[in-house]
């Protein structure tokens, strides 16, 4: 896989060259480079921002250097993915989908966005999707194509070290949050470790993550539990 990121900011996406991505990298399974926004621009001052038309508060980020970064940076082939809290939903199931592509743009807006021609420009050449990370405002997209470029090379295949634990995380195949966690040593500061995980019964583990499992996601995220499914029945 191929990402570009179209930024003010390259600086943010340095721990791209950390950690997991940048393992990928060193294995050949991921390429990554970042892009100046600034360096699309010719006049002195390098100006990325104007004033909104219409008023109010902010700056707005000038059409003419994103229309000149993605015509030198997206292919035929590449998603854009614009990161802003006005996107859509981004999830575990847009993750796996990005994950099958070759090449993902990222155009990463600052101010109070990027104008609104750029996109609709954008969506007669290539694929575009505008996600959001969630319901909070982040100053600019950097932090948010962080979370997602994440969220997304770790599924490449070959790139975890054990593919089980992919499958047996929050929002896994069941589409519920994970179960508590242990590990030793069995008692510490006075809190055990509940007794059917040192059982050895697999059966009965299995069963008690399950209702933990459950639980857990119905006092959290009632959303994600499947329809008709009663806070009494978990
Ligand atoms: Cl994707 N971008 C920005 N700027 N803020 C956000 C976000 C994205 N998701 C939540 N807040």
């Amino acid at each position: 896989m191929r990402i570009d990121v179209v930024t003010i900011f390259p600086d943010y996406l340095a721990p791209l060259r950390l950690s997991l991505p940048g393992k990928a990298q060193e294995t050949g399974l991921l390429q990554v480079a970042t892009h100046d926004l600034r360096d699309f621009t010719h006049d002195v001052h390098r100006t990325v921002d104007d004033t909104p038309y219409g008023g109010g508060a902010g700056m707005v980020m000038k059409p003419e250097p994103w229309g000149e970064a993605l015509d030198a940076v997206a292919t035929d082939e590449c998603v854009i993915v614009v990161p802003t809290p006005s996107g859509v939903p981004f999830t575990q199931a847009d993750a796996e989908r990005l994950a099958g592509e070759q090449h993902l743009v990222f155009a990463c807006g600052r101010y109070e966005g990027i104008d609104q021609r750029v996109v609709d420009h954008a969506v007669t050449r290539w694929r575009v999707e505008e996600v959001s990370l969630g319901d909070f405002v982040l100053n600019g997209g950097e932090v948010a194509a962080l979370a997602i470029i994440e969220a997304v090379v770790r599924l490449l295949p070959g790139f975890m070290g054990n593919p089980e634990s992919l499958t047996e995380e929050s929002h896994g195949a069941d589409g519920l949050l994970e179960y508590p966690v242990y590990t030793k040593p069995a008692s510490w500061r006075g809190l055990g470790v509940p007794d059917v995980l040192l059982s050895g019964h697999h059966g009965n583990v299995a069963a008690w993550r399950r209702a933990q499992a459950e639980a857990r996601t119905a006092e959290r995220r009632p959303d994600l539990l499947p329809p008709g499914t009663t806070e009494e029945s978990t």
